[in-house]
């Protein structure tokens, strides 16, 4: 690319009009004090409604740019698509992370590491800086998650100080919108064999007077199932355990036995659909995606659910026939909605510029 500088330092920003001019002004003395020849400021905004993009311009230190679509992966997508350098170093406008810390990433900018993490448990966290649920159960049960599924060594699956490679983010086609683009980014990078690393960094309390923009149980829960959909084999694993449970109640406990077993046969029909999703979301272009994106699964749902409602009280079936039927339902129902969240969360196309 013409022009290209080596760094671009990101704040993603919403209403953050307390705190958005020290994390500019911070970002750009922290920026000399590195002795970077070329780097520039971006601050990414999705639509603050308080002062924070006027005091952007007003400081005339950083590039501003305007966001179409809300969340804090969109945010940091259309950022990093925006930027001018050949690595990005992105932080929160809260406060929260010193871009001081930016030489502790910038040697691996030398090595050409496609992703460099910023890792808050191997650094410090000041007091009250994290929820307690988070801190201890939140924030480490996900990474754990990470670790295991993805095998990437990783030790703060949702630290918000990282240093990416912009190619190598180019190839990943993200997908998240909101804050599970955080555990995305992890996971594309274990999927695409990137050369990742960590540093410790300080967490700090933000400086701001309103709440953090995080929720934590929808959060999570968007976090949860980006990790299970973008490597769902394990739930191949999952739905065989079961069934094997399932065979061993069936002469104590049938109906949990049946319960079971139907629930294995959904998770194992949805694991399909999962991955059959995630080569169609590879490739973004394709005829299979836009008929994914278009096509109305949840009314074919009901449409199928109504139709089987109906045959179940003709008196001609058996009792037996009835309720295959009827399970046969569940499980298909049971996908229709694996389907739509795949397609929420993972389908649905990110801002491009
Ligand atoms: N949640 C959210 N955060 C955004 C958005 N756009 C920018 N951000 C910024 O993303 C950063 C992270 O949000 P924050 O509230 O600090 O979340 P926390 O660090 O998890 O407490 C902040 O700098 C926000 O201003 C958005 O649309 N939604
Ligand atoms: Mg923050």
């Amino acid at each position: 690319m013409d022009n290209e500088l080596l760094l671009t330092l990101l704040i993603p920003c919403l209403n953050e009009e307390e705190t958005i001019t020290d994390v500019v002004e911070t970002a750009f003395r922290a920026g000399k004090k590195a002795k970077i020849k070329n780097f520039e400021i971006l601050v990414a905004d999705n639509g603050s409604n308080d002062g924070s993009v006027e005091n952007v311009k007003k400081q005339k230190i950083a590039r501003l740019i305007k966001v179409p679509v809300r969340g804090y992966g969109a945010a940091l997508h259309w950022g990093i698509l925006h930027a001018k350098g050949k690595y990005v170093l992105f932080a929160d406008a809260d406060l929260s992370y010193d871009f001081f810390e930016m030489s502790k990433f910038l040697r691996f900018i030398q090595k050409n590491y496609d992703l460099v993490l910023g890792s808050r448990m191997k650094g410090s966290i000041e007091n009250g800086a994290m929820p307690f649920l988070n801190r201890y159960i939140g924030t480490p049960f996900l990474t754990w998650l990470i670790r295991y599924m993805y095998r990437l060594k990783t030790t703060d699956c949702n630290s918000g100080m990282r240093l990416v490679r912009k190619d190598f983010y180019k190839s990943l086609h993200m997908r998240s919108s909101g804050m599970e683009w955080a555990s995305e980014l992890l996971c594309k990078t274990a999927l695409n064999k990137g050369k990742y690393s960590e540093v410790p960094i300080n967490f700090y309390k933000d400086q701001r007077s309103v709440p953090s923009h995080l929720i934590r149980w929808t959060d999570g829960w968007r976090h949860l199932k980006a990790i299970l959909l973008l490597k769902p084999d394990y739930l191949f694993l999952l739905s065989l355990i079961l069934i094997i449970f399932s065979y061993f109640l069936l002469k104590e406990l049938i109906v949990l036995s049946l319960y079971l077993f139907l629930l294995s046969i959904s998770l194992f029909l949805s694991t399909i659909a999962a991955k059959l999703l995630n080569l169609v979301i590879i490739k973004r272009e394709s005829k299979i995606m836009d008929f994914v994106i278009k096509i109305s699964i949840v009314k074919i749902g009901i449409l199928i659910t109504i139709t089987v409602a109906m045959l179940s009280v003709v008196p001609f079936f058996s009792l037996e026939i009835k309720l295959l039927f009827i399970g046969l339902v569940v499980v298909f129902d049971m996908w229709v909605f694996l389907i739509e969240t795949i397609k929420t969360h993972l389908v649905n196309p990110l801002p491009e510029p």
